[in-house]
């Protein structure tokens, strides 16, 4: 896990029991699939400033790529699970998912637009839209 958001601490006590469930309701649970070289969906509808946890799971025998462009640039994220996340200067590059591979990727959407995403392995013909609603 990178940059963690601060995990609930304190074991059993009744605040914490009370906490923990409120804390998963506010996180917008979003899965990308892929299999046979396709994303699915290939849309994902997101509103503005909400907890999002995006998971993506490579259902393939061989290695995918998820790049998103812009979405995650300068946003601060939590990236857990076994793909292999690449940074840059502007933040997240993409994440390469081995095989039956997970990416848990934790972010608040701030900015309405439309953000592409694709797989760039070679041969790859995978892309998909990801849509922030105006605020
Ligand atoms: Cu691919």
């Amino acid at each position: 896990m990178i940059n963690g958001w601060g995990t609930p601490t304190g074991a059993a006590g009744p605040s914490a029991v009370n906490l923990a469930p409120s804390e998963a309701a506010t996180e917008n649970l979003v899965t990308l699939d892929i299999r046979t070289r396709k994303f699915d969906p290939e849309t994902i509808t997101l509103a503005p400033d909400q907890k999002t946890r995006l998971t993506i799971i490579n259902h393939d025998s061989e290695l995918h790529a998820f790049v998103p462009v812009g979405l995650l640039s300068h946003t601060h994220i939590n990236v857990s699970g076994n793909g292999a996340p690449q940074f840059g200067k502007e933040g997240l590059l993409r994440v390469l998912l081995p095989t039956r591979g997970q990416t848990d990727i934790v972010f608040i959407p701030t900015r309405p637009g439309n953000y592409p995403f694709f797989c760039d392995l070679p041969g790859h013909v995978m892309r998909g839209n990801i849509v922030v609603q105006e605020k």
